[in-house]
């Protein structure tokens, strides 16, 4: 035992009318709701940088924690592993995530690397036989290092392709080990800072390539899991080739790898192109490339990145109203991609932050039960479609411009407005709670 949490007890359900800061209100992991407990319907995972690797840095300044694990050796990286592992037993959190840089101390080279990746996967394997907490996904850090600069499987430079080739092999092989459920590509520097010293059909072609590649592996070693790309669509980059779903769905089709591949979506990612969370879980559900989440939330007047942690059960419910239209989570599941602000230093910071997002997550997604379990949304939406299930639909949709000209003249087809009624839907959304 570290004494790092000292004093924290394990975290239970009190229920609303409990005046204790460390305990659930919302968050009841055995609650049944549609047939199925709040901890397999929310599969929540802890993101092992943001809560055990992020120093406390912005743009104007570094480090403001001061963790007794920060360094460069395994004995720190063993120590990091151990409080990271202790909370999650404090939450009681079904899964976690990981890059390789945040578990393992960084090598001088390719084989250091993998040396230390090695052993302290060993060292999770052995943890992970005494907790009921599992991986959810891993994946590699291939934005951090200078050698990524201008890129990892984009880089003008093929060996630094071929370093990124053979470090993903290294991540997939350790999440294979681990049972991980998913593995995910998060191209942080897949893109580009000016279009005058880039090929951007060539980089995307590279791209492509290298998510075969990941794919052909992933059944040449027997892993299960799904493969996840993660949109985003510039920062600190200009622009990143896998801006949002829409955007990775073409990529996945022109590669052949859309019944291979999905999304795993992140809140402030879907913010910073312009879209709503909800707007980018519902059409990856439409495509069928709904994977997973990355749960957070971005400061509205920032306008960057701030990977916070939700606090808003109105916008959280309308995310989880499209997980539970999707048939709920597969492999996937709610990843807390959110970090604490660089001026929360204590380790309470780092429990009362997940248990508010626990508790504010369990609240949306039962809101979001009951408006499904009710169906006036649903009823109303589907009202407003209705014509397109009549024979005079079926028959529009399967005629051609020459007929349809003829038909419009002949039966004077001349259509009256009809009222879309989206503050009567507002008002009805309103009031689930
Ligand atoms: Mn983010």
């Amino acid at each position: 035992m570290t004494d790092f949490f000292n004093g924290i007890p394990k975290i239970i359900y009190e229920g609303q009318e409990s005046d204790n800061d460390f305990c659930f209100r919302h968050y009841n992991p055995d609650e049944i709701v549609l047939g199925k407990s709040l901890r397999e319907h929310l599969k929540f995972s802890v993101a092992y940088w943001h809560s055990f690797a992020f120093e406390g840095g912005d743009p104007f300044g570094g480090q403001t924690f001061d963790r007794p694990w920060f360094g460069n050796d395994m004995k720190q990286a063993k120590l990091k592993a151990d409080t990271a592992f202790e909370m999650f037993n404090i939450l009681d959190v079904p899964f976690f995530c990981f890059h390789d840089a945040d578990v393992r101390p960084e090598g001088n080279n390719f084989s250091e690397n993998t040396k230390n990746l090695e052993e302290i996967i060993e060292y999770f394997a052995e943890k992970m036989t005494q907790s009921k907490t599992k991986l959810l996904w891993g994946t590699a850090n291939l934005f951090s290092n200078r050698r990524y600069m201008s890129g990892a499987a984009t880089n003008p430079d093929p060996d630094v392709f071929a370093f990124s080739a053979a470090t993903i092999k290294t991540c997939l092989d350790a999440t294979h080990k681990l049972g991980g459920k998913n593995y995910v590509l998060w191209g942080g520097r897949e893109g580009y800072e000016t279009l005058l010293n880039t090929d951007m059909g060539r980089e995307r072609e590279q791209a492509g390539r290298m998510l075969q590649m990941v794919v052909d592996y992933k059944h040449k070693i027997g892993f299960n899991g799904t493969i996840l790309i993660e949109p985003k669509p510039q920062e600190p980059t200009k622009h990143q080739y896998d801006y949002d779903v829409a955007t990775v769905y073409g990529f996945l089709k022109d590669f052949n790898l859309e019944d291979e591949v999905k999304v795993n979506i992140e809140q402030g990612h879907a913010i910073l192109a312009g879209h709503s969370f909800e707007h980018e879980l519902a059409l990856a559900r439409e495509l069928g490339i709904f994977g997973s989440i990355d749960m957070n939330r971005n400061d509205y007047q920032s306008g960057w990145d701030t990977d916070q942690f939700p606090n808003n059960i109105p916008e959280v419910t309308l995310a989880y109203y499209e997980v539970l239209k999707a048939g709920g989570f597969q492999n996937g599941g709610t990843n807390f991609d959110s970090k604490l602000r660089r001026q929360s230093l204590d380790p309470e910071d780092l429990i009362l932050s997940h248990i508010g997002a626990m508790d504010v997550c369990a609240a949306g997604l039962k809101a979001a039960a009951k408006m499904l379990e009710d169906g006036k949304l649903e009823t109303l939406r589907n009202e407003r479609y209705a014509g397109w299930n009549t024979q005079n639909g079926k028959e529009i949709l399967n005629s051609d411009l020459d007929a349809i000209y003829s038909k419009v003249l002949r039966e004077n087809i001349n259509p009256e407005p009809i009222s879309g009624r989206q503050e009567r839907l507002e008002n009805l959304v309103n009031r689930y709670k």
